[in-house]
């Protein structure tokens, strides 16, 4: 039987018992902006928060994170809580306030300048700056006390989100505290992890989990090796464990999912068949053929590949000029990092430039929408488009790619899918290419764009099959019992 919200629920009460269940993670699920003196509440984009919202509201608990919307000290009691989600609140979200400076030096700094970079091999440099080393363990040590004064003398379960808390386990070592880390981006091999000045420290804090989960096997056999390479401690490859000191720590991969029927409920919704029907109008779609790429802007992302490939199948196949329409939404993010301005001017400039190529009679081969888009728009988007092309040079995993899928509930449309994602050793039946051959990502959109239906078919089912299985309570369920059964024999 495939897991759903009510065995991950039961699963959760069973084996908690009294126990506090927390949620550790940079980003918030919910952010409370000022619109027009008025403050509204957002979901914020990225994978993480919306893979883990699900989790949480079917478990409850108490979600921590930096509160970072411009009216987030407005709405929460004394203690810096509020209750979400606002129209149904069933957990508790506890804000800890950063200045600028600990965000520069935390959040930009170290961990986008340096373990971002350090960990996707996409050729951009890691910055590593003292300073923001420094920052970022005053922050980790700044999250820790806060989750330290929740958690009193009560027995607890903290799972921490990804390389933004890289020390945290090891500043909440208690005896009555269990922890479980999930690192959302690859684990390169030791060679790329070793050239970071600070590797020994970093690995010495993710051991102090229980629990350390990555996407893939490929990503838990690096940090073996790393750990191996780097740090005295005893590595067993048969269990998959590291003993450092006196604590040891599982070493498994939990391939993160989406919420698959739920996905194909919400796009089979009338709000979103009008949503599709205004975009078609809006854009003079009617009749033409859609591709689409959806990311948050990001130098991993294969963005400017893509944009390239798509170029090079409209020299290769002019039958398709007029007929085609890639519609390519970027979200911006990390805008304060040089690197990212970069990017989102060479997005600009590369549109504009194949757009002026092709355009004619009222048709341009590139629609950009560079803004975050609501979910009923970007579900009609997915339900739209006749191929999605997720192009990551390196991706931990990448949920667009899963969100496709889950939306074609006609079980049509191609996904073309980067081989250097951590989606592509699950999701095989798309057309699987490597981004950095231009030639070969062109020719994998004429092949969709050519597929004959019944083939479309064949691969969509089994895609979509796999995702009804593998969906995001899979991955909850599977790490969560991991880290409560570790709980159970150590204790
Ligand atoms: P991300 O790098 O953020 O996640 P991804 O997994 O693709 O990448 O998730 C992006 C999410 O943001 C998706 O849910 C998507 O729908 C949403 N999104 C993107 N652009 C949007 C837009 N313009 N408007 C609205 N929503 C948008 C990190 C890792 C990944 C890993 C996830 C989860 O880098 O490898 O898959 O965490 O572990």
């Amino acid at each position: 039987m495939a897991w759903n919200r009510q065995r991950l629920r039961e699963l959760l009460r069973h084996q908690l018992g009294d126990g506090l269940f927390i949620i550790v993670s940079n980003r918030e699920p919910y952010i409370h902006r000022l619109q027009d003196e008025a403050v509204v509440c957002q979901i914020p984009s990225g994978g993480l928060t919306a893979a883990l919202d699900p989790v949480m509201r079917c478990c409850g608990g108490l979600w921590v994170a930096h509160g970072a919307g411009d009216a987030d000290r407005q709405v929460v009691d004394a203690h810096a809580r509020i209750q979400v989600p606002p129209e149904e609140p069933s957990y508790t979200l506890r804000r800890v306030w950063l200045s600028k400076q600990e965000e520069a030096g935390y959040y930009y700094g170290f961990s986008n300048e340096a373990l971002w970079p350090l960990c996707h091999l996409a050729y951009t440099r890691p910055i590593f700056e003292t300073s923001d080393w420094e920052i970022y363990k005053a922050v980790n040590r700044k999250f820790a006390d806060v989750i330290l004064e929740e958690i009193g003398n009560r027995n607890a379960f903290v799972f921490i989100q990804d390389y933004h808390f890289a020390l945290l386990s090891r500043m909440l070592k208690r005896p009555n505290i269990r922890t479980a880390q999930f690192w959302h981006i690859p684990w390169p091999n030791p060679e790329a992890f070793r050239i970071c000045p600070q590797a020994e420290e970093i690995l010495d804090g993710l051991l102090g989990n229980d629990l350390l989960g990555f996407h893939i096997p490929y990503h838990c056999q690096n940090f073996l090796d790393t750990v191996d390479r780097l740090l005295e401690s005893r590595v067993d490859r048969e269990r998959l464990q590291v003993t450092r000191g006196r604590v040891t720590t599982c070493v498994r991969s939990f391939p993160i999912s989406v919420d698959s029927e739920a996905i194909a409920e919400q796009v089979a919704d009338p709000a979103v068949e009008a949503e599709m029907t205004r975009l078609t109008r809006h854009y003079s779609l009617r009749q033409r053929i859609i591709g689409l790429g959806v990311d948050r802007v990001d130098y991993t992302k294969g963005i400017a590949e893509r944009l390239r490939a798509i170029d090079r199948f409209l020299e290769r196949h002019p039958e398709f000029h007029k007929r085609f329409v890639f519609v390519e939404i970027g979200v911006p993010s990390r805008i304060h990092i040089p690197v990212y301005q970069r990017l989102n001017e060479e997005i600009e400039q590369l549109v504009n430039e194949v757009n002026w190529k092709y355009q004619t009679d009222g048709w341009s081969p590139i629609l950009h929408v560079n803004t975050d888009v609501p979910l009923t728009t970007l579900q009609a988007w997915y339900r739209l488009a006749h191929v999605c092309v997720v192009s990551s040079l390196h991706d931990g995993m990448n949920l667009v790619a899963k969100e496709y899928v889950s939306s074609r509930i006609q079980d049509d449309g191609v996904l073309v899918l980067s081989h250097f994602t951590g989606a592509a050793r699950e999701l095989t039946e798309a057309l699987l290419v490597n981004p950095y051959n231009l030639d070969e990502l062109a020719e994998a959109v004429h092949q969709s764009v050519i597929m004959i239906p019944e083939e479309q078919q064949r691969r969509m089912r089994k895609l979509r099959a796999h995702l009804k299985e593998h969906n995001i309570f899979h991955w909850a369920a599977g790490i969560l019992s991991c880290l409560l059964q570790v709980e159970l024999q150590q204790v």
